[in-house]
C-alpha cells in the first residue's frame, strides 16, 4: 500500500510538473543575418564597425568562437537550420532563383512544426529563400506550399533575396499590396517586351552591376531575373529594415499569451546594400558597413521591444549568420574601395562560397537574461544542432539525425561541443574533426575571381590543424599522412565515395 501511494504521488507530481513545464517554455527568437562575417561584429574583433547591440548579446550570453552555419551559402544553411538535416543530403538545397519550388517536404518535421507541437505560436519574418509553390508559381493568387505549410503560423517574407525578383513582400501566401489589375509575371529566362534592364539601360541605374544582376530594374537597382507588373506591391529597398522590424515588433507585442518562436531573417549585409538614409555614413566603410550598423540597430530595437513588453527573462535569443562575408557580390557599392583595414572574415581564410573557415564559421550567440551566464565558448557547435537542442529545451522527444543535442552548451552549462562536422560550400564538402580540417581535392578555380575569394579548391588534399593555424596557412597533408588518412576514411564513411563527383561550383 505504501509503495502504491509513493508511486501514485510520483505520477501526480510528474504529470503536474510536465504540465507546468509547457507553460514555462520560453519564447525563442532566431535572428539570422545574411552574409555577416566572423569579423564583422565588434565583439568578434571588428574595430572599424561598431555593433553595440550585437555586442550586448555576445557579452551577456554565450559567445561561440567556433559556431558554424551549415553551408557557405544561404539556401542550404536555412534548409539545415529549419530541418536539422545536412544540406548536402538534399540536392535542391543550393542557391535558388526566386521561382524555385519549395525544397522542404511538407511532410517533413521541421523546427517550427516541432515547436508547434510543444504549444508554440510560430512565425517567420524576413528572408525566406527556400522556394515557394510546386513549380509554376502564379504570384497573383495564393502561393503555396510555402512557410505556412512547413510549420509557420505566420509568414511575412521576401521570396528569395534582395537582389532577385520578385521584389515584393509576401504575407501568408499573398503578395502584400498587389493591385489585381496589374498582375505580376516573373521569369528567370526572358525579359518582357519593352522593359528596361540593367544590361540595356545603365542610364537608369542608381547602383551599377558588376557581375550578374543585370535584369529588371527596381528602384534604380538592377536585379537577377525579370519581373513585370506588381508596381504597387514593390518594396522600397531603403525601408526594408524598418519594414521587417515593424512586423517583428508587432508580432512580439501581439503574442504574449502563449510562447512564440520567431525566425527573423534579416537581409543585411547581403547585396544590394541599401541602408536607410539615417544610416548612410554611419561607418566609414560605405554601404556594406552602414547596413551592418543598421542591422545592429534593429537588434537593439528588438531587445528594447522585449524589455518594454517584460519578456526579457522569458526569451531565448539565438543570433547568427547564414554564411560568411563577401565584399563585391555583384554591384559596384564601394564595399571593396572603402573597406580600409576592416577584415570581414577576421583571422579566418576565405569568405562566402568558401570551404575555408570564413565560409561557414560565423558569429553565433545565445542570450537569455537570467538563465544564461555570460561566457565565451570554444565548443564546436553548428546551426544544425538547434533543432535537437531546442527540442530538448521545450520537452519534445523529437530529434533530427544530423542535429546533436547541445542544449547544455547553448545554455552555457557545458563546454562540450560536437566531435565532428561536415562543412559545405557550393555543393562541395569537407570534414572538420576535433581541431582538424580536411578538404578533399576539387577541380575548379582556387579563387572565385568575381568576388575575389579563395574557395578552397586544390588538386591536392588539404589538412589543417586549427588549434595551431586558425588561418589555414600550413597544409599538413604531406607531413602528417596518418592524420590525413584517418580523416579521409572518416569522410568517406559519412559522405560515401561519390562526394568527389561534385566538381563544378554552382553560383546560380
Ligand atoms: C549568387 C549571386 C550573388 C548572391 C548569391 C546568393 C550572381 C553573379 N551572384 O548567384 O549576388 O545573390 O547568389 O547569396 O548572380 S545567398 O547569400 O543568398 O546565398
Ligand atoms: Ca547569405
Amino acid at each position: 500500500m505504501k509503495s502504491f501511494i509513493v508511486a501514485f504521488t510520483l505520477i501526480i507530481t510528474l504529470s503536474l510538473s510536465s504540465c507546468s513545464e509547457g507553460h514555462q517554455n520560453p519564447n525563442i527568437i532566431i535572428i539570422y543575418t545574411d552574409d555577416l562575417g566572423y569579423g564583422d561584429v565588434s565583439a568578434y574583433g571588428a574595430t572599424e564597425i561598431n555593433t553595440p547591440n550585437m555586442d550586448f548579446l555576445a557579452n551577456n550570453g554565450v559567445q561561440f568562437t567556433q559556431g558554424y552555419a551549415s553551408s557557405a551559402t544561404c539556401t542550404p544553411s536555412r534548409y539545415a537550420l529549419l530541418t536539422g538535416s545536412y544540406p548536402w543530403k538534399e540536392k535542391r538545397a543550393r542557391i535558388l532563383p526566386g521561382t524555385a519550388p519549395l525544397i522542404i517536404d511538407t511532410a517533413q518535421i521541421t523546427l517550427p512544426k516541432m515547436l508547434k507541437k510543444q504549444g508554440y505560436q510560430t512565425a517567420v519574418i524576413g528572408k525566406w529563400h527556400l522556394g515557394l509553390g510546386t513549380g509554376q508559381v502564379d504570384w497573383n493568387t495564393h502561393i503555396s506550399p510555402g512557410p505556412n505549410e512547413i510549420g509557420f503560423d505566420h509568414a511575412y517574407i521576401m521570396a528569395a533575396t534582395q537582389d532577385r525578383v520578385p521584389t515584393v513582400y509576401i504575407e501568408n501566401g499573398y503578395v502584400d499590396g498587389l493591385d489585381p489589375s496589374d498582375p505580376i509575371e516573373i521569369s528567370y529566362k526572358r525579359n518582357y517586351e519593352g522593359q528596361a534592364t540593367g544590361k540595356n539601360n545603365p542610364e537608369l541605374l542608381s547602383m551599377m552591376w558588376h557581375h550578374g544582376h543585370n535584369g529588371t530594374i527596381v528602384n534604380g537597382v538592377p536585379r537577377i531575373g525579370f519581373m513585370k507588373g506588381g508596381e504597387s506591391a514593390k518594396w522600397s529597398d531603403i525601408d526594408m529594415a524598418d519594414h521587417f522590424l515593424n512586423k517583428v515588433k508587432n508580432y512580439i507585442k501581439s503574442k504574449k499569451d502563449k510562447p512564440f518562436f520567431l525566425y527573423y531573417g534579416m537581409q543585411q549585409p547581403h547585396v544590394p546594400r541599401t541602408p536607410h538614409p539615417r544610416f548612410v555614413g554611419a561607418t566609414s566603410l560605405g554601404p556594406r558597413g552602414d547596413v551592418i550598423a543598421e542591422a545592429d540597430w534593429c537588434v537593439g530595437e528588438l531587445v528594447k521591444t522585449l524589455q518594454e513588453e517584460g519578456l526579457m527573462e522569458n526569451t531565448l535569443i539565438v543570433f547568427s549568420s547564414d554564411n560568411g562575408p563577401v565584399l563585391n557580390d555583384g554591384y559596384y557599392d564601394d564595399a571593396v574601395e572603402k573597406n580600409g583595414s576592416h577584415t570581414a572574415a577576421g583571422v579566418l581564410r576565405g569568405g562566402k562560397y568558401s570551404l575555408f573557415e570564413a565560409g561557414t564559421r560565423v558569429p553565433f550567440i545565445t542570450y537569455w537574461k537570467g538563465k544564461i551566464q555570460p561566457k565565451k565558448s570554444d565548443a564546436l557547435v553548428s546551426q544544425l544542432d538547434l533543432f535537437s537542442s531546442l527540442a530538448k529545451l521545450t520537452g519534445s522527444d523529437l530529434r533530427a539525425d544530423d542535429s546533436v543535442d547541445l542544449l547544455d552548451t547553448f545554455m552555457g552549462n557545458s563546454n562540450i561541443g560536437r566531435e565532428e562536422l561536415i562543412l559545405e560550400a557550393t555543393t562541395r564538402t569537407a570534414l572538420r574533426s576535433g581541431d582538424w580540417v580536411m578538404i578533399p581535392p576539387y577541380n575548379g578555380p582556387a579563387k572565385l575571381k568575381a568576388v575575389n575569394i579563395e574557395i578552397g579548391n586544390s588538386n591536392q588534399y588539404q589538412l589543417y590543424d586549427l588549434s595551431q593555424d586558425i588561418s589555414q596557412q600550413i597544409n599538413l597533408a604531406e607531413s602528417n599522412p596518418e592524420k590525413l588518412n584517418e580523416m579521409i576514411l572518416r569522410f568517406k564513411e559519412i559522405r560515401g565515395e561519390s562526394y568527389s563527383k561534385v566538381k563544378k561550383i554552382e553560383l546560380k
